[in-house]
């Protein structure tokens, strides 16, 4: 198949295109280096030394002879080459990874609010127009995110993507209808995705697109078969209070001995997926775009869920990392239970791999082999979803500080 994948240098983005390219698929990386940028405006580098795009193609060229097409675009930006490039190439399907992704960092101030809003949503808004405007019969796979349904406690199976609601009308007869699941997005990043459901919603019934929406969890990990294959094809990992997520964050601390970062009580449960399976889960609904009609195909990609303060204590009781619990920069519930369906993957024929599967000490290696490259300043999160939190961790800093304790 010929594939567009938008974001194709980032994160998920790089080690999907190298599994597509494996896997036979015709692939172009489309990618305006925005997130290169973010990570100079912060100040940071990833824990792992990535090359450049065009370094990684080359390399990927050299080990395998499979070549990787690339090109520099805007999809939030540059519309009429987005137009050209689809009427040029008309992709069999394109994965839409190209979005900026980050909670804290949508939160940090009004200018990376509407950085995040503009992005993302004109973004995601141009692909579905120029599709339309192309004619061009393609796949849309979005990587939305599992905080769309947001962190209610109570106890049941949240279904992929949509909810059957009864109500009476004014008669009193009850009337069935499938709704999509209510959003309480904790972000402005989360708000662009349950945003971006209304534009697949609108416009798989008003043109007839076929749109697969892939409510991921956290991912965690940083190599696949493919980015193993050669040090050049290595793939980011993000530490930084900014873009690191939770476990990988836990990971690269342990690795210079600073102390765990629970934020809060650490009783928040979230959903978690190796990049592993997320490679394959993008393959599987690529595979698949053939049976999506009528209604977005909403599929939630995760494979287990977790506490995080169980998560803390898993990394300390393996690299005896120290663990601090800190005032929490978010406005979250401290405490929630989280259970969902993924019937639609496993029917796939995804395999999950689960923490256990000895995929741990793997990153563990990896970020005490870079552990050089982290800047401790970089670490702590100091983008605060409001004042009262600002406050709070303000208040928590001028208290005299007990020294890290271990939970073990
Ligand atoms: P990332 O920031 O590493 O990669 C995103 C890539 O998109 C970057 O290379 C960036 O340069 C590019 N990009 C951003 N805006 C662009 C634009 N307007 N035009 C062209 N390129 C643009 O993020 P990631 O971790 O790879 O996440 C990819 C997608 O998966 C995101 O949409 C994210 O919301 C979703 N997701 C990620 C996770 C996770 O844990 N990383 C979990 C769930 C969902
Ligand atoms: N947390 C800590 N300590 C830390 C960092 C985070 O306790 O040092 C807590 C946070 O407060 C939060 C949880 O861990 O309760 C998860 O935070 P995260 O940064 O790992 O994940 P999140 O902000 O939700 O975002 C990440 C990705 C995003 C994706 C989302 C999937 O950055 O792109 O959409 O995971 S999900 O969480 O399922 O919505």
């Amino acid at each position: 198949m010929r594939i567009l994948v938008l974001g194709g240098d980032g994160f998920c983005g790089w080690p999907s295109a190298l599994h597509l390219s494996a896997c036979g698929h015709h692939v172009t990386i489309v990618d305006n280096g925005v997130r290169r940028r973010i990570d100079e405006e912060l100040g940071v580098r990833s824990l792992t030394p990535i090359r450049s795009l065009s370094e990684r193609i080359e390399a990927w060229a050299e080990v395998t002879g499979r070549r990787i097409a690339m090109i520099d675009l805007d999809v939030a930006r540059n519309y009429d080459e987005l137009v050209e490039l689809l009427a040029a190439e008309r992709p069999d399907a394109i994965v839409h990874f190209a979005e900026q992704r980050a909670a804290p960092y949508s939160m940090k101030s009004p200018q990376h609010k509407r950085y995040t809003i503009d992005n993302n949503l004109t973004g995601t808004h141009n692909v579905l127009a120029a599709v339309v405007q192309v004619g061009v019969d393609t796949h849309l796979v979005h990587l939305g995110t599992m905080g769309v349904y947001g962190y209610e406690s109570a106890p049941v199976d949240l279904p992929e993507g949509y909810l059957t609601v009864t109500y009476p009308d004014r008669d009193g007869n009850s009337h069935s209808r499938e709704i999509l699941y209510p959003t309480q997005p904790g972000s402005v990043y989360h708000l662009t995705k349950s945003l971006d459901q209304l534009l697949f919603q609108f416009y798989a019934r008003n043109d007839g697109l076929r749109i697969t929406d892939l409510h991921q969890g956290i991912v965690w990990g940083t190599q696949t078969e493919e980015t193993a294959l050669d040090v050049r094809l290595i793939n980011r990992f993000d530490y930084d209070g900014d873009y690191g997520t939770v476990l990988n964050r836990f990971l690269a601390q342990s690795a210079i001995g600073y102390p765990l970062t629970v934020h809060g009580t650490g009783g928040q449960t979230r959903a978690f997926i190796n990049i592993r399976d997320t490679v394959r889960c993008i393959r599987l609904a690529i595979e698949s775009g053939s049976r999506v009609s009528g209604r977005v195909r909403v599929m939630n990609q995760i494979t287990e869920t977790h506490r995080i303060s169980d998560l803390a204590d898993l990394v300390s009781s393996i690299t005896g990392a120290s663990i601090e619990r800190v005032a929490n920069p978010r406005a979250e519930a401290d405490k929630n239970l989280l259970s969902a369906r993924n019937d639609h993957l496993l029917g796939l024929g995804l395999n999950p791999t689960r923490l256990e599967t000895g995929l741990l000490e793997e990153s563990v290696d990896i970020a005490q082999k870079y552990a050089d490259r982290i800047d401790t300043g970089r670490v702590p999160c100091t983008s605060y979803w409001n004042e009262t939190r600002r406050a709070a961790a303000t208040r928590r800093e001028e208290e005299p500080r007990p020294s890290p304790r271990s939970t073990k």
